[in-house]
């Protein structure tokens, strides 16, 4: 039995050697790497063994590079508001204007005006003068601008005082020789010895000064005054002649005011 066996092995296994021998020659030829194939000769390496396990963990790699660059954040709030900028160059010249209207018309309507106005005036002035001339007959006289006026009426000092301000005026100042020959005039036509005038030396003896405190511009005093007389002359009065002497001031004389 063993023997038919083999006899049968090598009837078989020789075919297939030939077989082999002939598939050898074709794989060499057109299939180089084919020889690690079943049908390679017995002298040929084995089949490739399986994969090998897995190694241990190697060691830690360098560090890397840095990354790119983020993606650019959201949009911030708005910055606080800046200082105002430098003033401008001045602006080039605008386009010339229409042609205006002839201004003729405006102007001589303007001086039909000024002369209307001027006749107004001297018409006024003339009324001036002549109520003027009326306030003063008989009682005033007026020098430059200032005008003299008596009441007819005598008074102590204070009282002439007082009348003359309620009045709106001032006791008589003659500041010039005119202005003291007006008063003068109204002395001796209201038949009175003299009138008060507004100077006075009460604050300081001796030395006369109108109301404004201010010292005398203009005297005329009669011969020897003022000499004070008594000790209680601080007033001054002006006699039908023009002179002055100083005077009691509660002594009873005629009012003549200034305005
Ligand atoms: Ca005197």
């Amino acid at each position: 039995m063993p023997l038919l066996l083999l006899s049968v092995l090598i009837l078989v296994t020789q075919p297939l050697r030939s077989l082999g021998t002939e598939m050898k020659t074709y794989t060499e030829k057109t299939v180089p790497d084919a020889c690690t194939l079943v049908l390679c000769s017995p002298v040929e390496n084995g089949l490739p063994g399986r994969d090998g396990r897995d190694g241990k963990e190697g060691p830690r790699g360098e560090k890397g590079d840095p990354g790119p660059a983020g993606a650019m954040g959201p949009k911030g709030p708005p910055g606080a508001r800046g200082p105002p900028g430098l003033k401008g160059d001045r602006g080039a010249p605008g386009d010339r204007g229409e042609k205006g209207e002839s201004g003729l018309p405006d102007a001589t309507a303007l001086r039909r005006q000024v002369e209307a106005l001027q006749g107004q005036v001297q018409r006024l002035q003339g009324a001036f003068n002549r109520y003027r001339k009326v306030d003063l007959f008989p009682d005033g006289r007026g020098v430059g601008e200032k005008i003299f006026k008596t009441g007819g009426f005598q008074k102590s000092f204070q009282e002439a005082q007082q009348v003359c301000r309620q009045a709106g005026g001032e006791l008589a100042s003659p500041r010039s020789a005119a202005e003291n020959e007006a008063l003068q005039q109204l002395v001796t036509a209201q038949n009175k010895g003299a009138a008060f005038l507004s100077m006075t030396d009460s604050r300081t003896e001796g030395k006369f000064t109108y109301p404004t405190g201010e010292t005398l511009v203009y005297s005329n005093w009669a011969p020897g005054e003022p000499n004070n007389d008594g000790g209680e002359e601080d007033c001054v009065e002006i006699f039908n002649n023009g002179k002055w002497n100083d005077k009691s001031c509660g002594d009873k004389l005629l009012v003549i005011c200034e305005f």
